[in-house]
């Protein structure tokens, strides 16, 4: 059954934070997470099952080493004794957008690598694979704003992300403040790994963090921009704590950073519905209304190297049907 297949897939942005794991192989989250996909940036991944030799090229290069053997063990997880394959993958968007590459890389392979071998699987099988590439990319298998639930089973099997409102169903906007494009002084998976094991704010976070996971999924359901950014910021700053306390400590934010959370707080006074929220990086992104998006670039364009105004995106889906390699 050689085939090859193409799918594509948006990255996403964590509302709620998944950092941190109760299972290091399986990429089992400690919390459940809440997310949102954005539209004008993909992955598109190009999987052949069953070519001369494993092969794996990202964006325009062939890699090897660590890089080529996350994917090619992710592809043995589909089929144990595989057939060589063929890996293309590109993203188009710029590493400057300080945006995490992983979670639209591995939705997208994960679709394109069970449908070339032939596989139909439901978005929660892709949505439970995607995650073992990385715990992120589950969430990138649906479209618009989505909950990852941790779970409970041991296998893995009900840690996976389900969708909560659809990409146009609320008018909304993600904001991506770039404040320094460098590569990131600490990975993420090291970093929640460390600050599991050493903050003495690991279990409160842990606690916090799935109550406002809960509520989250509510304030999305019931389109409560304002609830919903309270949420955000504080589960936001609840992660920022674990990373800060850890030994030895992780500080992703900079003085530009700061600079841009306290206009966002100067646009709330103004009576502009926002919230801010970092990652495992420097940059900032703001949510807000689509009818406010215009106003909080500009006010935060002189303050960044960079701004990109992103709405919600779809779901991963697959561009051209398996067809045969001969
Ligand atoms: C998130 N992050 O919820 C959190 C918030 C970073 C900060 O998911 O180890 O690349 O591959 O499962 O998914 C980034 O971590 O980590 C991430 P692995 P991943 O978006």
């Amino acid at each position: 059954m050689p085939g090859s297949c193409t799918a594509v897939a948006h990255p996403n942005i964590a509302l709620v934070k998944y950092w941190g794991k109760r299972d290091l192989t399986a990429n089992l989250p400690s919390t459940s997470s809440v997310s949102v996909a954005l539209a004008g940036f993909h992955t598109r991944t190009r999987v052949t099952w069953g070519s001369d030799v494993d092969e794996v090229r990202l964006d325009g290069r062939t890699v090897v080493g660590s890089q080529a053997e996350r994917v090619l063990r992710f592809l043995d997880r589909i089929r144990p004794g595989r057939p060589p394959c063929r890996v293309v993958s590109a993203s188009d968007f710029p590493v400057a957008a300080g945006l995490a590459s992983s979670s639209s890389a591995f939705a997208a392979l994960a679709l394109a690598a069970t449908r070339a071998a032939g596989l139909d699987l439901d978005p929660a099988r892709i949505s439970a694979l995607a995650r073992q590439g990385s715990g992120s990319a589950c969430r990138s298998v649906h479209g618009g704003f989505v909950l990852w639930r941790r779970g409970e089973a041991d296998d893995g099997s009900d840690s996976h992300a389900v969708p909560l409102l659809g990409a146009d169903a609320w008018d909304v906007r993600i904001v991506a403040v770039v404040v320094d494009a460098g590569p990131k002084a600490v990975g993420s998976t090291e970093g929640m790994e460390r600050s599991r094991a050493t903050s003495p704010c690991y279990p409160a976070f842990v606690e916090e963090n799935e109550r406002l996971a809960t509520l989250a999924a509510r304030y999305v359901e019931a389109r409560d921009l304002a609830g919903l950014v309270e949420v955000m910021e504080q589960s936001t700053l609840l992660m920022q704590a674990t990373m800060t306390t850890a030994v030895p400590p992780i500080r992703f934010v900079r003085a530009a950073s700061l600079g841009v959370i306290e206009a966002v707080s100067a646009l709330r006074e103004q009576g502009v519905t926002c919230g801010w929220t970092m990652d495992a990086g420097p940059n900032v992104k703001i949510l807000c209304r689509a009818s406010d998006a215009d106003r909080v670039a500009g006010t935060l364009r002189p303050l960044a190297a960079g701004v990109h105004v992103l709405a919600p995106g779809g779901p991963a889906f697959v561009e051209s049907e398996p067809a045969s390699a001969g």
